[in-house]
């Protein structure tokens, strides 16, 4: 769970200016034993583009930095809380390993309690090397191809850029010995307030659970876990564009500890039916982006006030959704969501998967990561649907695979529907069938039929129908789109000028529009973003309505007009 401060419970943010050595060939020790000069790397943010050394370094960084634990903290269970650190980390103080972890998208600790309340020396080793066999897998095979890019360099198996760093906060916590390890909030639009609370360890004593004045108290005679409800009285429905929220207050009373949680959740349902999504019963039409993290500078560091831009920007543009392809992102932007009324897809980093993972060895590791995520993200309004992965290649090859998949968040997570994004022909997916969702990435008039809209609609509309009538499941347009060079203009329009995407993007939402099945619109991308170098990307993918300094394309406003109208 996201580390709080409350009564029971303490944390220190460590992030700002640590050491970093690429390559330490002493590693933990060269710094211990002056053997490196270290450079001064910023925390969070990725090292690539905060020093022109670093840009196409894409292997072991080593960063330190000292700590106090305080006085304060003696008698608690003391860890270090990393929100992500990408690729394969490795963590040590004082020149002890705590802790590894691989993956990264996602949070992970090392418990440091026996630690003294004293200065220590913390090292990170972030291990970006591209590797075939991560999750996702961060570098191309020759077997694999790529549709033209895998010639690009670096040649990862996805088209962003794969930065390394420490991506998000690092906190050093303390939590009572015997503690609220989780809890799992689950909502009725009549109030109904379902709760799963797991504990440190087996416990005699009380929980008492409040939330909007509603108390329900359970009492452990030497269990682990507890489950209980309340109703809340004339419900507030967290809506689109209305994030509202409540505190579900979780306090635990045992001979020995105290301790208290509060979660922050929102009442609504979520379902699929028939060819409609509901929310709270209502069928939604999903408007918005895939996107990514993202920026200048802080690569996939997170940023607050970029974030709020963002979310600013979404509200102005009419958008309802955007789906976090294509991995976990930080923590605080789900937060931003929820209180924004914003939706949410949230992606598993499953993307580039192909049929050489589609085996049980790797089948434990990919379900892990999607219980990791939903553990993770799973209290959140805001997230409406989980996407299990980008694009797999030939899921076809790898059917029992996916229903593997599917069960996995479906256990996980009962409450949500679930869906992937397909790319490749009707053929190649038949794993659609264990879905609620039909997702599909289409690039007519852009990677195909070059340069005619019209009749890059005409195949959309038909592949389309294709699609909906064999698997009959709601479809959502998950990514379409045209690279887009700010400032380019031509008339009439052609590829790469802003007339150009902003008339594809308006003649492929007209042929949305007409189809009954189709629940949702997401343009590819909200905006530009670094890719890999190779002859089709200049610097960045540039689909963004926005440029990567969030400055609006023509097509921003063409989408403006549409989405804030229809
Ligand atoms: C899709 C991918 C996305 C790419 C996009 C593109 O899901 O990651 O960036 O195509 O080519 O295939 O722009």
């Amino acid at each position: 769970m996201f580390p709080k401060i409350n009564k029971y419970r303490d944390r220190i943010c460590l992030s700002g200016v640590w050491d970093f050595v690429a390559d330490n060939d002493g590693g933990e020790k060269g710094f211990a034993n002056g053997l490196v000069s270290p450079d001064m790397m910023g925390v969070p943010g990725s090292w690539n583009e905060q020093n022109t050394k670093y840009l196409q370094f894409h292997g072991k960084g080593w960063y330190q930095r000292s700590f106090f634990i305080p006085d304060s903290f003696s008698g608690k269970k003391v860890f270090l809380r990393f929100g992500s650190v990408s690729g394969k980390a490795t963590v040590f103080v004082d020149g002890e390993r705590v802790g590894y972890h691989e993956g990264g998208f996602l949070p992970f600790e090392c418990d440091i309690s026996k630690l003294s309340a004293d200065e220590h020396r913390l090292v990170v080793c972030a291990d970006n090397t591209l590797d075939p066999w991560s999750l996702p897998p961060a570098k191309l095979l020759d077997s694999d191809g790529r549709m033209g890019f895998s010639d690009q360099y670096p040649a990862t198996s996805y088209d962003f850029f794969p930065f390394g760093g420490i991506h998000r906060d690092v906190f050093l916590c303390a939590i009572p010995s015997v503690y609220i390890k989780d809890v799992t909030v689950r909502t009725k639009i009549s109030g109904e307030v379902s709760f799963d609370i797991e504990l440190s360890d087996r416990t005699f004593g009380k929980i008492t659970v409040e939330s909007d004045g509603e108390i329900c108290e359970l009492s452990l005679g030497g269990e682990s876990r507890a489950s209980g409800k309340i109703t809340v009285k004339s419900p507030r429905l967290w809506k689109i564009g209305d994030g509202q929220l409540y505190d579900l207050r979780v306090s635990l009373a045992t001979d020995s500890a105290c301790d208290e949680y509060t979660v922050s959740y929102g009442i609504r349902e979520v379902l699929v039916e028939g060819d409609k999504f509901l929310l709270n019963g209502e069928s939604v039409y999903f408007k918005g982006f895939g996107k990514h993290e993202d920026f200048h500078v802080l690569g996939k560091g997170f940023s607050a006030p970029l974030w709020v831009k963002d979310f600013s920007l979404l509200k102005w543009i009419g958008a309802n959704s955007f789906r976090t392809s294509h991995y976990p992102y930080d923590e605080n932007i789900l937060d931003m969501a929820d209180r924004e009324g914003v939706m949410i897809i949230g992606e598993a980093p499953l993307v580039g998967l192909n049929p050489r993972f589609y085996n049980d060895e790797h089948q434990g590791r990919v379900n892990a990561v999607i219980k990791e995520m939903i553990s993770r993200d799973k209290n959140h309004p805001s997230i409406v649907m989980w996407s299990l992965a980008n694009e797999p290649g030939q899921a076809s090859k790898g059917d029992a695979f996916f229903a593997s998949m599917a069960k996995t968040a479906r256990d996980a997570d009962p409450t949500r529907p679930i869906t992937y994004v397909a790319h490749q022909s009707l053929a190649d997916n038949s794993p659609v069938k264990y879905f609620d969702v039909m997702s599909v990435t289409r690039y007519p008039a852009w990677y195909f039929i070059y340069g005619r809209i019209e009749e890059g609609c005409k195949w959309l509309s038909e592949d389309m129908d294709e699609f909906y009538n064999t698997y009959k499941k709601p479809y959502l347009l998950a990514e379409f789109g045209a690279d887009t060079m700010a400032g380019l203009h031509c008339e009439p329009a052609q590829m790469f000028s802003e007339e150009y995407q902003s008339e594809l993007l308006s003649s492929v939402i007209d042929v949305l529009r007409q189809k009954p099945y189709v629940i949702g619109e997401h343009v590819w991308a909200f905006a530009d973003f670094k890719a890999n170098q190779n002859y089709s990307r200049v610097f960045y993918n540039r689909k963004g309505v926005f440029t990567r300094e969030r400055d609006p394309k023509m097509s921003a406003h063409t989408l403006r007009k549409i989405w804030t109208e229809k």
